[in-house]
């Protein structure tokens, strides 16, 4: 096979030229050649077979035990001029980038099978969807592409008929760190990646594509490219509102994204509906309003804390047709992650008799891909073409102090305000130090494909007559007291707060005013039925002032990084909220928000 569109045949012409593969595959999509691919990997041990009773269709693949994350000091953004990738991005000049990858592809998949993977970014017939073309040597990428995205025959055909697409080009190398490199050239809606296997490494249609690429497009043309879940929350009236809420790395996405209501909201009739875990793509619709469709066709998960208490509709898409990367396995080949409590692991994450002393038994980046549609909260509007109208917007981040549990945005500009202060306690999704606090403004740090400045400017744009924006706020699950643990019980319970956001769109709940925004009482919330403490609740609602000075100036100066370039509006927004924090202070006792 080949295709009808004489610019990709050359494309891969070239790419085969360049990489001497042994041959060629164009993939169509098909369970049939799924079931073959996975076959040939369960034959050369790329995979393993798992417990066919308890799992049927599950497999788990070992990666190099050097490649379980994504490598952010080694992922360049290759603009003509140094300042459009900004201070945010590693920078590589794109003729230097080309010349380092011409000389890692040349030659690298003699002996491999070269597989081109037509995909589609969205629903197939959508018009906010987008495609691309990856050519990679990867079994395992091309099983995991034909989860996570509509890939083959279909996608194919949308590309001939549209006459363009993004070109990746993926090879895993020798899985050395040191000859690893994953290049995106945006002015040439290309994407090259050598040397790595994992997940956001090497599935180019998902950050590399679906983000880097695509918001720097959407910047172009007018929309949004985010790292955000959406979900279809469900009133007791049984009316559904969408919520995108952007959450960096192993923050609580899919977790969001799958929420089962606590029992007695569930009993009041509230109702969650899942549409994406991990990106998405907004756009102005006729309304005014923004409409959301996840690019995305499945989900590639964090495994462990993924449990009956935390994500029991996560637990129940995993044990059929799923494959496990880096999770550990019982002694019945069933796969195993802290969290799981009832089964014990056998074998870590690489294979050895489970050791204690070594750490967890499944890698703490340790992940699941699988189809959306085997997820029970899958939304019916998931595969709408229009996609979904979106009521909120939510940042948050993983921050043990200072955060309350939620804030409201005054207005629009505020509220991205809001998102570009963003920082969060780094986690194990990306190689590097965990739990080390850093700035990762609207969690798009590892994922804008421009300077943040200009992401700045172009979110502050959509604010213009005839747009009806969604309200935005900002939240913290991860607030810990003195004791060290969660003060907020997180999961289902977060439905207490998504209400309350929701009751405000509806102008139906109350807030106090305070200098970063709007915080609900701990009345304002239905918090009843959890007995929290008065002091921990106090605590989730409550300001220190001095530290919010503090956080303010510091933001000053990360504000300072980005010059001349950076929004005045936005250095407006922050004085603003420093200047109220200071009148404040002046008085004399601290305000509790009680
Ligand atoms: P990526 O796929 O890397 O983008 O991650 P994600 O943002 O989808 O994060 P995910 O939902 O997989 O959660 C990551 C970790 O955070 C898991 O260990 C969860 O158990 C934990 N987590 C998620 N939600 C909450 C919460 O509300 N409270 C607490 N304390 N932990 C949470
Ligand atoms: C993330 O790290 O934010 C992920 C996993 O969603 S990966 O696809 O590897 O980027
Ligand atoms: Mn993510």
């Amino acid at each position: 096979m080949s295709s009808s569109f004489a610019a990709l045949n050359q494309w891969v012409d070239e790419m085969a030229h360049l990489t001497q593969p042994m041959r060629i595959h164009w993939c169509d999509g098909s369970q049939a050649e799924y079931d073959a691919l996975l076959a040939q990997m369960l034959a050369r041990g790329e995979l393993h077979a798992l417990n066919a009773r308890t799992h049927p269709g599950c497999t788990l693949h070992r990666s190099h035990p050097g490649d379980v994350a994504r490598v952010e000091h080694l992922t360049y953004i290759c603009t003509r001029e140094r300042d459009d990738a900004g201070p945010n991005n590693p920078w590589m000049a794109p003729q230097e980038a080309h010349a380092r990858m011409d000389a890692l592809f040349a030659g690298c998949m003699q002996g491999r099978t070269l597989y081109v993977v037509p995909y589609c970014m969205g629903p197939i017939d959508s018009p906010l969807a987008r495609c691309g073309v990856e050519i990679t040597d990867s079994a395992y990428v091309v099983a995991n592409m034909r989860l996570m995205t509509r890939m083959g025959a279909r996608a194919l055909a949308r590309i001939e008929r549209e006459g363009h697409f993004v070109r990746g080009l993926h090879s895993t190398g020798e899985l050395d760190p040191e000859r690893r490199f994953i290049m995106h050239f945006p002015e040439e809606l290309s994407i090259q990646s050598y040397g790595s296997g994992y997940g956001g490494n090497a599935l180019l249609g998902k950050k590399c594509h679906a983000l880097r690429i695509a918001s720097w497009q959407a910047r172009q043309e007018g929309w949004l490219a985010e790292h955000m879940l959406i979900v279809g929350i469900q009133n007791p009236q049984g009316q559904t509102h969408y919520i995108a809420a952007a959450f960096p790395s192993a923050c609580g996405k899919t977790n969001l994204s799958m929420l089962v209501p606590p029992e007695d909201m569930r009993h009041a009739g509230w109702k969650v509906w899942t549409v994406g875990d991990d990106i998405c793509w907004m756009a102005p619709g006729k309304d005014g309003r923004l409409w959301a469709i996840n690019p995305e066709a499945g989900f590639f998960g964090v495994a462990p804390g993924t449990s009956a208490r935390t994500n029991p509709n996560a637990l129940a898409m995993l044990d059929h047709d799923t494959i496990f990367t880096n999770v550990a396995t019982t002694a019945d080949g069933q796969p195993w992650w802290e969290g799981l409590n009832d089964r014990v692991p056998a074998l870590d994450w690489q294979g050895r008799p489970f050791d204690p002393a070594r750490g967890p038994a499944a890698h703490p980046n340790s992940r699941f891909t699988v189809s959306a549609r085997q997820c029970p909260s899958f939304s019916a509007h998931a595969e709408d073409a229009q996609g979904v109208p979106i009521s909120a917007i939510v940042f948050g981040g993983r921050r043990e102090s200072l955060l309350p549990l939620v804030i409201e945005a005054r207005d629009w500009a505020h509220g991205v305000m809001l998102g570009a202060a963003m920082s969060s306690e780094t986690t194990a999704a990306a190689s590097g130090a965990v739990g080390v606090l850093r700035r990762d403004s609207m969690a798009m740090k590892p994922f804008c494909g421009y300077n943040f400045a200009d992401y700045f400017a172009h979110w502050l744009s959509f604010d213009r007559p005839g747009m009806q924006l969604p309200k935005i706020f900002h939240v913290n699950w991860f607030r810990k007291g003195g004791d060290g643990r969660f003060l907020w019980p997180g999961f289902g319970d977060n439905l207490r707060v998504l209400a309350w956001m929701l009751a405000r769109c509806a102008g139906a709940a109350d807030a106090v005013a305070t200098p970063i925004g709007h915080l609900p009482r701990a009345h304002d919330l239905d918090v009843a039925a959890l007995n929290l403490p008065a002091a921990s609740l106090d605590a989730l609602l409550s300001i220190d002032h001095a530290g919010w000075q503090r956080e303010m100036q510091a933001l000053g100066d990360y504000f300072a990084e980005f010059g001349a370039r950076l929004p005045t509006r936005l250095e407006r927004e922050r004085r603003r909220v420093l200047d109220a924090l200071e009148v404040i202070s002046a008085q004399p006792a601290r305000i509790a928000n009680g």
